[in-house]
């Protein structure tokens, strides 16, 4: 179907939020709420897709998916602010109710051991003078961004899509710590936990493993630098694990514990590696909607994706007038190749030109003039290539989880 024909349709599945300032039911609604709360509310386009904006300790006002723990995601708007996601405005996601409230800089130690031949205790201050810092510009992106798209719907919080970010991080290469330690020979994987704990025992704790390759790749870092400070509280102070091109599941918050074993990581702790974040074992992650996968595997590196920024599903452009239509595209570490829009229902593509180049595994900004001829509704579509030749498949393709979304995004634009 030409998504001309039906715009409700193509707002459907179109990637925006619809926004909608309710002042007086919000204020109603917040009104248990003991931290600061601001009369807003946005729509998601999805059912039960109305969010309260809340504003949480060094954040502004974010949409709220769930208090307990805080699970907040970015307004889209932000990301027509610019490339960098500021710190206040960057995605929350946790697991655990017990997170840490504060943490003490006397007290606090990163200890590394296992299958090393010196195990560690290291400060903050130890750690930073351990090597030149190294600042890298990656996105995070959690595994769920977008999943409130998923045809049928999936159980999981019904996420648009600003569960995800992209910043300035500063620390050292986690590979230079385990250098130090002394990795063993046959040492298979190191796993990473943040002080963060569940409030049940039978509930396991959040812990996640890399492969050893992939712990050693020198751009995995220990960072404590976000755009230029610290890294809030909610986004994992003092210290978080940065994987860049890897979903935001193994960024790993507060991270206090490297352990290296030698053998795949499993047991009553391991649930979020055995169990949860599993992607059906197959080359497109997916399975026929409705169905289980008869085998799953970790999921690990982001698809590719673009989104435009600057315009909102449902806005208006004047006819016979430019606009500049501005975007994000992003990938799981290639970089950005190539970038192109669509007004005909994907018939015909034309290229964007794309920004400055922070590195490959940050967001690339784009951008490209649109002068509608006609009056009436369009389908903007955009669809990102990444170096490694990856592009974005013009049907969502589904998964029992709602995971790594990136089907070619489309605005309902009218043309007026
Ligand atoms: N300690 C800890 N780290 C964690 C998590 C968690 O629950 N606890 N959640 C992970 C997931 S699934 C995501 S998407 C990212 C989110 O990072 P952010 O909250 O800084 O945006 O943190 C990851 N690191
Ligand atoms: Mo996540």
């Amino acid at each position: 179907m030409n998504p001309n024909d039906n715009p409700k349709d193509s707002s459907i599945t179109c990637g925006r939020r619809s926004f909608v300032r309710n002042v007086g039911m919000a204020l109603a609604a917040s009104g248990s709420v003991s931290l600061r709360s601001v009369a807003e509310t946005e729509t998601q386009p999805f059912g039960n897709g109305t969010r309260e904006l809340i504003a949480y300790p060094q954040k502004r006002p974010l949409l709220r998916i769930t208090s307990r723990p805080p699970h907040l995601e970015t307004p889209f708007s932000v990301f027509n602010e610019g490339v960098i996601t500021p710190n206040d405005a960057f995605f929350v996601r946790y697991h655990l109710a017990n997170i840490p409230l504060s943490v003490d800089l006397t007290t606090y130690r990163l200890k590394v051991h296992g299958k090393v031949g010196t195990e560690l205790s290291l400060s903050m201050a130890e750690l930073r003078r351990m090597a030149t810092p190294v600042e890298i510009v990656a996105v995070n992106q959690c595994s769920g961004n977008s999943r409130g798209f998923s045809n049928p719907r999936v159980f999981g919080s019904q996420l648009g899509n600003g569960s995800m970010g992209n910043a300035r991080w500063v620390g050292v290469p986690l590979k230079t710590v385990l250098d130090k330690a002394g990795v063993l020979a046959g040492a298979k994987q190191v796993t990473f936990n943040g002080l963060d704990t569940p409030v049940l025992p039978s509930t396991s704790d959040f812990i996640k493993a890399l492969d050893m390759h992939v712990a050693l790749n020198p751009d995995v870092l220990l960072a404590w630098g976000m755009n230029g400070k610290d890294i809030p509280l909610l986004n994992g102070y003092p210290l978080k694990l940065i994987v860049p091109g890897y979903f935001g599941t193994y960024w790993v918050k507060h991270l206090s514990d490297i352990t290296v074993i030698d053998e795949p990581f499993t047991g009553h702790d391991a649930w979020f590696m055995t169990t949860g974040y599993r992607l059906p074992d197959n080359d497109c992650g997916c399975v026929a909607p409705g169905s289980a996968p008869a085998k799953t595997t970790p999921i690990l590196k982001f698809k590719v994706r673009s989104f435009v920024t600057s315009l909102a599903n449902n806005a208006m452009v004047k006819v016979g007038h430019r606009t500049l239509v501005k975007g994000i595209a992003f990938d799981g570490g290639t970089g950005i190749k190539k970038v192109e829009l669509s007004t005909d229902g994907g018939r015909n593509w034309q290229e964007a030109a794309l920004g400055k180049n922070l590195g490959r595994y940050s967001f690339r900004e784009w951008s490209m003039p649109l002068v509608p001829m006609e009056r009436g509704p369009f389908a903007l579509q955009v669809r990102a290539t990444a170096a490694s030749g990856e592009t974005q498949p013009s049907e969502a393709s589904w998964n029992p989880s709602g995971y790594a979304r990136n089907v070619i995004e489309s605005l309902h634009i009218v043309s007026a």
